[in-house]
């Protein structure tokens, strides 16, 4: 047990529905967790899910004032719970991915200057010039991601430089439609930050700089020299540097809080503000992924988390700076046929019963005898295709498979596509290698036991629900200590460790080794087989044209 005086470190994550906090002490114990929740909590911006989706469906944004006011909330509730805010050396945090908060010029002296007698609500009621600002949803700048692809010279080279192609609900593609479609919002602009670096410049008192790893999902960071990409900014905006200011390692302090929170909360003028970063990096953290670790989440869609030391961008996923190791790379890859695929199989081959489900995996060899299935029942991400697809030993095409084949061919399936595009960002499996499973389906050591062959290590399982927040905390006392990369994982070397669930069979590698290779064949027929026939153009426009 902790000494009442001893040292704490707070992780905040600005998230889509909720505002969250964990406080842990110097030896990694949860002491406090805390929570707003924007819908209930905050009835007045009248949110579903943490958002408001507009009339044209597309564009999906956040009261900027409703995060800030979420944060008076949370101190008071951690206040009221009995925090003592003099014992908190440090604080760090993550917020939503790609989403953005533009400040009205002027915001910076407000900052600098914060009456503790008010709440940040009150005192901050002008600082902002776009009060609804876009967020990760929003999928409303599908021009302005056409004219970066043309600017960059197309998609594959603005991935090679940003690690992922244009997305509209990317920072970069926002700002943009900012610029063209509300000049005057834009024009009284003095900065912008994404949602991390906006909470972190509420605790420091200014502009908070936006971290390499975050600053990767907004379409404009070179991820190679961690410098704004010259042909990305002015594709997006003139002088947008100046806006932005210069992005900095995930692991800086920034500085102490500022003399607001020292005076209305009792905070230690030592209490120091490490960078915040992405919900993904801080996740990254908080699971304490390392160097050859994968972490595959099993939800209704299923992603994968990776750790990369040679980035190989590619059209599906992202790659960015990473959180832990400015030197190496994170990756995220998004399937969209998880769970709903799984629980259809099981309801169509084995009666609805996970129990038959699992016996079907075990009854079944490595390698399903050469059978190979692609269940995409909706458009899947990863990679562009529809439709179910299944194969025969000698890549013939099958109408079907007998259910305990159906069942091991969808589960391989799944799990050769995920190692596949991992391998395809750069993902190597290394010796000591292991894969952090989590969501609904890592409870079933059947379907474990295939990801653990499939990607030949073994496989663990780990308690995810806080990891943003927690890797935040985490990320608050390592950034206290030290920046270097080896301290991280001596920091957090308390922290419990996953659980080994199961190891892969001898022969995994050998099965596995040679049928990726024929999956990744089949996946190509598959992607040509579901592309939409190119439009043919009509006989007579092309005789009209040899006329001339
Ligand atoms: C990642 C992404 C989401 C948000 C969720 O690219 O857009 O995961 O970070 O908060």
């Amino acid at each position: 047990m902790a000494a009442p005086d001893a040292a704490l470190y707070l992780g905040f994550d600005f998230s889509t529905q909720q505002l969250k906090v964990v406080a842990i002490d110097g030896n990694l114990n949860v002491v406090h967790q805390n929570n707003v929740q924007f819908d209930s909590e905050l009835p007045e911006f009248r949110t579903q899910g943490g958002v408001h989706i507009h009339a044209d469906r597309l564009t999906v944004t956040s009261p900027v004032l409703m995060w800030v006011k979420a944060l008076d909330l949370l101190l008071d509730k951690m206040k009221g719970a009995g925090l003592d805010f003099s014992r908190v050396r440090a604080l760090s945090g993550s917020g939503q991915q790609h989403g953005s908060v533009f400040w009205r010029r002027g915001a910076s002296e407000t900052l600098q200057n914060l009456d503790p007698d008010q709440n940040l609500h009150q005192l901050l009621q002008d600082s902002f010039s776009v009060s609804h600002s876009p967020t990760w949803m929003d999928s409303s700048s599908s021009r302005q991601c056409d004219d970066l692809h043309t600017a960059a010279g197309g998609a594959e080279r603005l991935t090679e430089i940003t690690g992922s192609r244009a997305y509209e609900g990317f920072t970069g593609n926002q700002i943009s439609k900012l610029r063209q479609t509300r000049p005057e919002e834009f024009r009284v602009t003095e900065r912008i930050s994404l949602v991390s670096s906006f909470a972190a410049s509420l605790f420091l008192g200014g502009f908070a700089s936006i971290d390499y790893s975050d600053g990767s999902g907004m379409n404009l960071l070179d991820i190679r020299t961690r410098t704004w990409s010259e042909v990305c900014m002015d594709a997006t905006a003139p002088h947008l540097d100046r806006l932005l200011g210069a992005p900095v390692p995930s692991t800086s302090v920034l500085g102490p809080v500022s003399s607001y929170w020292v005076q209305r909360f009792g905070f230690s003028e030592d209490c120091r503000v490490v960078a915040f970063t992405g919900d993904n990096p801080a996740s990254l953290a908080g699971m304490r992924l390392q160097q050859g670790d994968v972490a595959v989440s099993l939800g209704t869609s299923d992603t994968v988390f990776l750790w990369i030391q040679q980035p190989r961008p590619a059209l599906e996923g992202h790659v960015f700076c990473n959180p832990l190791d400015w030197t190496a790379f994170m990756a995220l890859l998004c399937f969209k046929n998880g769970s709903l695929t799984r629980e259809r199989i099981r309801n169509e081959s084995t009666g609805g019963s996970w129990e038959l489900f699992s016996a079907a995996l075990r009854d079944t060899p490595l390698g399903n005898n050469g059978n190979i299935g692609f269940y995409f029942d909706s458009m899947e991400i990863t990679p562009p295709a529809v439709g179910v697809h299944l194969f025969d030993p000698e890549d013939k095409k099958v109408s079907s498979l007998s259910p305990q084949v159906e069942v091991r061919a969808l589960v391989e399936g799944q799990f050769l596509s995920r190692r596949l595009h991992a391998e395809r960002l750069g993902y190597a499996i290394i010796p000591g290698t292991r894969v952090l499973a989590t969501g609904g389906a890592s409870s079933n050591q059947d379907i474990l036991q295939v990801l653990s062959d499939v990607f030949n290590a073994p496989v663990y399982t780990i308690d995810v629900s806080n990891s943003a927040c927690l890797g935040s905390a985490y990320r608050a006392l390592h950034g206290l200590v030290s920046d270097s990369i080896s301290s991280f994982f001596d920091v957090v070397k308390k922290a419990p460790e996953p659980q080994l669930v199961v190891t892969p069979h001898p022969e995994a590698q050998q099965v596995y080794g040679q049928m990726l290779q024929r999956y990744a064949r089949l996946e190509e027929r598959v992607l040509q087989e579901s592309r939409p026939p190119e439009p043919q153009e009509p006989i007579s426009s092309v005789q009209e044209t040899r006329d001339l």
